[in-house]
Parts: C-alpha cells; structure tokens; sequence
C-alpha cells in the first residue's frame, strides 16, 4: 500500500513536472516566433541616397531608398520628412504608402521617369532637398519616433548614390555605389538591392531580462509545487 501510495505520488509529481515543462517551452516557442514589437518607423533603414544625381539636374534626380528589415507592413502616410533646417514635408496619399518587410521605397523629388533619370518613384514629395555637402533625412510618425541619417561632407559624389552596407545606419556604414547602373547612366540600385545583401525579418530573441524572468519564474512554480506535494506524501504514508 506504501509502495503503491508512494509510487502514485511521484507519478502524480512526474505528470505535474511534464505539464509545466510543456507551457514552459510553450511560452519560450510563443516569444521567440513572435516579434518584439510592431515596425514602427525607427525599425526602417535609409537604404541609399541619390544627393548629387549627374545625368539630369539635382531638382529632377535626387532621390533616396527606404528598407524594411521588420516583420510588418509599415504605412508612410502621415509620416512627415524633414531635415534639421527649413525643409519639411507630410507625406500624404488617399491610398495607402504600404512597405513589405523586406522590400524597398524609393522616394523621389520628380516621379517622371523620362525626366528624374530613369528610375521609379514610389512617393514624391516636395519641400525637401538633399544637399550635395551635408543635409539630414528625418523622418517622425505621430508619437515622435525618428528615423534620421545625418550626412556631411564626402558622403555625396556626383552620379553616385551613397548605399548603406550594414543594417546599422552609422554614418561610417555608408559608401559610394560604383558598380550598378540605372536609366540615363548614373550609379545606384533604386528600389532594389545593391551591394549588400539585407535580411528579410529581425530575429524575434526575446531580451535578457525575458528570459530571466521566465525562469525565475518557471523555478519559483517549480518550488511551489514541491511544497504541495510534499506533505500530502507524507500524510498518505502515515495513514497508510
Ligand atoms: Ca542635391
Ligand atoms: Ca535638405
Ligand atoms: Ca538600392
């Protein structure tokens, strides 16, 4: 009776043991294959940028390229493009301005392709310039997150856009396209991949502090449950 008494217990103890292990590992599987957050617009990289174009004027071929490395569709309506000067722009659209996670946006000062040299825009906006010896790309959402390159000089060369090679927006991460060509000639890869390969999605890995509170907590139930079981072993052995 002992025997059997105890043998149900660790039985019992086992099965609870299995079932906090398996959510346990569910919670873990859930915040690891879910992203951190929704892609707001400081999660986009500023790609590349067309300052000083040389195949037609700066006020019909500057240009520059927006990528999204999050796992959501981002929306660029509303969003308002500005430098640290004068220039500032909202951008506006009756339809949606929708990015994909891991496609490109290419925003134009001229959207005609006869005339910006041969690419295409997918937004245009107005009020805004990229100077050829130092500018800003700010972009702000409504609640004020940013996405800013601050640019000086050596960044810019004619005909040659400047493109990010590393999904860290540090000014020193940049360089000049020399090896794609697009429309009337000038160096750069509008819209499309260039030089350096992005990925698609952010890896969902949860913070430090995550995981550690996990366990903990996962531990502090485990204790918990030991001191439930315990006595009632040792009631059933006295009785038995
Ligand atoms: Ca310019
Ligand atoms: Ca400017
Ligand atoms: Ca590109």
């Amino acid at each position: 009776m002992k025997k059997h008494n105890s043998q149900a217990q660790t039985c019992a103890l086992k099965k609870s043991y299995k079932k906090i292990i398996t959510s346990l590992v569910f919670t873990l599987a859930t915040i690891y294959s879910s992203p951190n957050h929704a892609t707001i617009i400081s999660d986009l990289l500023i790609t590349e940028i067309m300052a000083n174009p040389d195949a037609v004027t700066d006020a019909k071929g500057e240009w520059f390229e927006i990528y999204n490395p999050g796992n959501d569709i981002f929306n660029f309506n509303g969003i308002t493009l500005s430098d640290n000067g004068s220039n500032s722009h909202v951008i506006s659209s009756p339809t949606d301005l929708l990015i994909n996670p891991g496609e490109y946006f290419v925003f134009g000062r001229n959207g005609n392709t006869s005339e910006n040299g041969g690419y295409l825009a997918d937004y245009v906006y107005s009020n805004f310039t990229l100077g050829n010896a130092d500018d800003e790309i700010i972009l702000t959402d409504t609640l004020g997150n940013t996405l800013l390159l601050e640019y000086t000089s050596g960044f810019v060369n004619a005909g040659k856009s400047t493109e990010l090679l590393s999904t860290e927006m540090l000014i020193s991460n940049y360089d000049l396209t020399s090896d794609f060509n697009y429309g009337n000639g000038d160096f750069g890869t509008p819209g499309s991949e260039g030089s350096y390969a992005f990925n698609q999605a952010f890896s969902p890995v949860p913070e430090p502090d995550s995981i550690w509170l996990i366990l903990m907590g996962f531990f502090l139930l485990l204790a918990r449950k030991r001191r439930t079981e315990q006595p009632e072993t040792t009631e059933s052995l006295l009785y038995s």
